[in-house]
């Protein structure tokens, strides 16, 4: 069954009613910029063609009701009113709950409504199904309550929710191309001033995501520690983020770092040079000099950074091997296991497929997912 059949399914099964409205908000890949976000960086991610839908219909009361597919059809409810307890036995719904705080801490009164929510997202791969189902809800609950509010404040919002209510000190690049992104588009987000630029992709290349299915561990404290690592170089610079430093800069006060912080330092600088240039590149097509870059990029996250793991460093060598010099492969989000993307001529996409079936359970023991990505629109009302 279609996702959207199988939302009405729930829907109904749950409020006995046909749900009225639908919104949906989609994943994301980081082509490449990674952890370059909460160092006000640059980032050129495109949104996917997998994504959160949620159902819902208004109430007469300040009640939210919600269900979530993933959760074997688990009901939740909660007043739409400071403070919103987060909830124990339905931890899924604390993004819905985070959202729905920052909206009223606004000071945005919300209606009751009804919920539904799937999603095909894979869960805890490095693709945002955390900042699309944020993204998601924060677009339902404010049409819902006739706020205008726009896609650049939700993704905002959206953030605000992760960051305070869920505790986990992410950037703004997940919610912002989950809500604003592009059809056949990668969008260069500056993360300081949030200004955009579309950067088509070229006629002809294709994203694939191989999933490693990695169990990810300790992402989040292993992500709040590189952040804080990050922002300890910049104070010892006395500038406001990594972004005010160029690699000269950096080179020339090494000595005053200590080794790991000298590293970590290193890959956000140069991965902002890496960003800029692959931004210029990508559009005209040269898919030579952007496989260059994500290589550059990759070994900088596996050796500065420190954040890949065995089986995402042997799934980029297999792919490398296959695409050569007509494309790029790296390792793509929060890392610590995840997904690898790959930006390569339509050609070559099965061939990776065969060689990934034939040496990375050899290699690694796990079996990977593979995904063949259209770079798609933001969030929106279906
Ligand atoms: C995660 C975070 F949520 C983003 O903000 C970003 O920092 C990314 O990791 C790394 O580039 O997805």
């Amino acid at each position: 069954m279609e996702m959207k059949q199988q939302l009405i399914a729930l829907f109904e099964k749950t409020f006995g009613e046909q749900p009225g409205l639908f919104f949906q908000a989609p994943g994301r890949v980081n082509l490449i910029g990674e952890h370059t976000d909460y160092n006000d960086g640059f980032v050129l991610p495109c949104a996917i063609d997998y994504q959160a839908i949620i159902a819902a219909t208004p109430r007469d009361d300040h009640k939210l009701v919600v269900t979530a597919a993933a959760f074997d059809g688990q009901v939740t409810e909660f007043e739409l009113a400071l403070p919103i307890e987060p909830s124990e036995n339905a931890t899924w719904s604390n993004y819905v709950r985070g959202v729905a705080t920052a909206l009223l801490e606004r000071g945005l009164a919300l209606k009751g409504a009804n919920m539904a929510i799937i999603g095909n997202v894979p869960q805890g791969a490095g693709l945002s199904s955390s900042a699309c189902l944020e993204v998601c809800t924060g677009l339902a609950l404010t049409r819902m309550s006739d706020h205008d509010i726009s896609l650049k404040d939700l993704a905002l919002i959206g953030q605000e929710a992760e960051n305070k209510y869920v505790g986990v000190n992410c950037g703004i690049m997940d919610q912002m191309v989950s809500a604003r992104g592009e059809e056949g588009h990668a969008m260069l987000l500056d993360c300081r001033s949030l200004d955009t630029r579309s950067i088509a992709i070229p006629q002809g290349a294709t994203v694939v995501i191989i999933n490693s299915n990695k169990k990810r561990g300790l992402v989040d404290s292993e992500y709040n520690t590189r952040r804080q690592q990050c922002e300890a170089v910049a104070k010892h610079f006395e500038v406001k983020a990594l972004r005010d430093i160029t690699v000269e800069m950096l080179e020339a006060r090494k000595d005053e770092l200590d080794e790991v912080a000298y590293r970590r330092a290193r890959h956000v600088v140069t991965e902002d040079v890496r960003t800029l240039e692959a931004a210029e590149v990508m559009p005209q097509g040269n898919l030579k000099r952007m496989g260059e870059l994500m290589a550059a990029s990759h070994i900088s996250i596996r050796d500065d950074f420190e954040i890949t793991v065995p089986e995402i460093d042997t799934i980029v060598d297999i792919v490398k091997d296959v695409i050569g010099a007509e494309g790029g492969v790296r390792m793509t989000g929060g890392g610590f296991g995840g997904c690898v993307v790959a930006l390569t001529p339509e050609n070559k996409v099965e061939a990776i497929k065969e060689a990934i079936a034939s040496q990375y359970e050899t290699r690694t023991g796990l079996a990977a997912d593979i995904y063949v990505c259209k770079a798609s629109q933001g969030a929106s009302a279906l």
